[in-house]
């Protein structure tokens, strides 16, 4: 097969990617190795930033996402047994979106299946096993792969590096040229979805003794609901009641909690990485492949949606009229937007959880921390625009 862009994953980066691409007469195929329910059913992120709601609207896959979608102006940080709201669109003019990843990921395929095939190639294969990339510093790169126990070879010009952190590309950079730079916290989050009405209309950040806890959701009749938990906790000692008692415990809302069928369940660890170029020759990594937050700034999905709009502006510059000089500052250009996302994720998870073998003083900081973000007004502005998202530099 032949094609201009060869992407791998299909994620929010790797198909956001080959949309904006379509949009701009660019072809690419995308290779991804799970089936197509499994990636339209992973729960994941929930949150957008402004800048990610306009990005998905100006490519015109956001009809259902405004429909669909919950519009949010402020957050909740709880601490003491205290809510203290956070006025994020009185501050910052922006709102942030409640809409689920997997919503996006939906929405994204279904717009690059009605693409429909193009020059014989098709949009998206799914199912694809043992991916690997080669030339990646020629200027023809390849990805050998197998489909329906078939080997084929895709050619291409550039290769997105979209497979998140558990994929292939970033392995594909030297070691003697890939910085590493790597947190891992001393906690998880367990996370639930619940047939529940949610305990307030807008998300609540709660700091406890017995850890943190996040009341967010997917509508008004479904929950997401997360508490700190042990890196290694075992779900099968987390009854259904033992997870309520310990959301009502740590929110502290009383009757306001309601409970309802639990159904679904994970565990997420809670780690920040990020690696150093993002570019080696004709590869270039975006999103999870590159940098991972802890999910306290809801950063995930909204850093990797932020790659792809420098990645698809610097190669349409490239077919357009062959320059080059944005993929150039390609890495550069959005590492200055990873480490102030890092920064801010990794000060909420600072802020908001419990750190075991912290002692009274830690804890009396984090709380005049909390208490200060919540009565200054300099300080509450620092937090909401961080969280509604930076200005983009392209
Ligand atoms: P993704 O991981 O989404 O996509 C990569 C794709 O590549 C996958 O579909 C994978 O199957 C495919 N792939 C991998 N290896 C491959 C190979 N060898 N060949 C072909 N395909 C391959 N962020 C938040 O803000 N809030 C949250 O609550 C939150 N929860 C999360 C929970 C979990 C368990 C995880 C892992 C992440 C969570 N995140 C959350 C972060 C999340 O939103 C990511 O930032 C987002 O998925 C990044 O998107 P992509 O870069 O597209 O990577
Ligand atoms: C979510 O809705 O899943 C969510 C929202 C905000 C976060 C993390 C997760 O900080």
């Amino acid at each position: 097969m032949r094609t201009q862009v060869g992407i791998i994953g299909a994620g929010p980066s790797g198909l956001l990617l080959s949309h904006l691409l379509h949009l701009a007469g660019i072809d690419s195929v995308v290779l991804e190795a799970r089936p197509r329910a499994y990636v339209e059913e992973r729960v994941r992120a929930g949150l957008l930033e402004q800048g990610s709601v306009d990005t998905l609207t100006e490519a015109g896959v956001a009809e259902r996402l405004h429909r669909q979608g919950l519009a949010h102006h402020g957050i909740e940080l709880r601490f003491d047994g205290v809510g203290h709201r956070i006025p994020i669109t009185d501050l910052t003019g922006k709102v942030v979106t409640i809409y689920g990843q997997q919503e996006v990921v939906k929405d994204l395929i279904a717009a690059r299946l009605a693409a429909g095939t193009h020059r014989g190639n098709p949009p998206i294969l799914f199912e694809v096993e043992d991916a690997a990339v080669h030339d990646v510093t020629s200027d023809s790169p390849r990805i050998t792969f197998r489909h329906g126990g078939v080997d084929q070879v895709l050619e291409c010009d550039f290769i997105g590096g979209c497979d998140g952190f558990h994929g292939i590309c970033r392995g594909a950079i030297p070691a003697d040229i890939l910085k590493v730079f790597d947190r891992i916290y001393p906690f998880a989050w367990l996370g639930i979805l619940s047939h529940s009405r949610p305990v307030s209309e807008e998300l609540i950040y709660a700091r406890h003794e017995e850890g943190f806890a996040l009341a967010t959701m997917r509508s008004d009749t479904v929950s997401r609901l997360y508490l700190q938990c042990a890196p290694d906790e075992n779900l099968d000692e987390w009854p259904d009641a033992r997870i309520w008692e310990a959301l009502h415990q740590r929110l502290g809302c009383g009757a306001e909690l309601q409970e309802g069928p639990i159904f679904q369940k994970g565990v997420t660890a809670m780690r920040s990485y990020v690696v150093e170029p993002m570019r080696h020759g004709r590869l270039f990594l975006a999103g999870d492949a590159a940098h991972i937050v802890p999910p306290t700034g809801a950063k995930g999905m909204n850093l990797a949606i932020a790659d792809i709009r420098v990645l698809a502006r610097g190669l349409e510059q490239f077919y357009a009229r062959g320059a080059t000089d944005l993929l150039d500052r390609y890495s550069e250009i959005c590492l200055r937007r990873i480490w102030k996302g890092q920064r801010f994720s990794w000060w909420m998870t600072s802020m908001l959880h419990r750190f075991d073998g912290d002692d009274l003083f830690e804890h009396r900081v984090q709380v005049a921390e909390l208490d200060y973000v919540s009565t200054s007004k300099a300080a509450m502005t620092t937090l909401a625009e961080n969280y509604v998202g930076l200005p983009y530099e392209v």
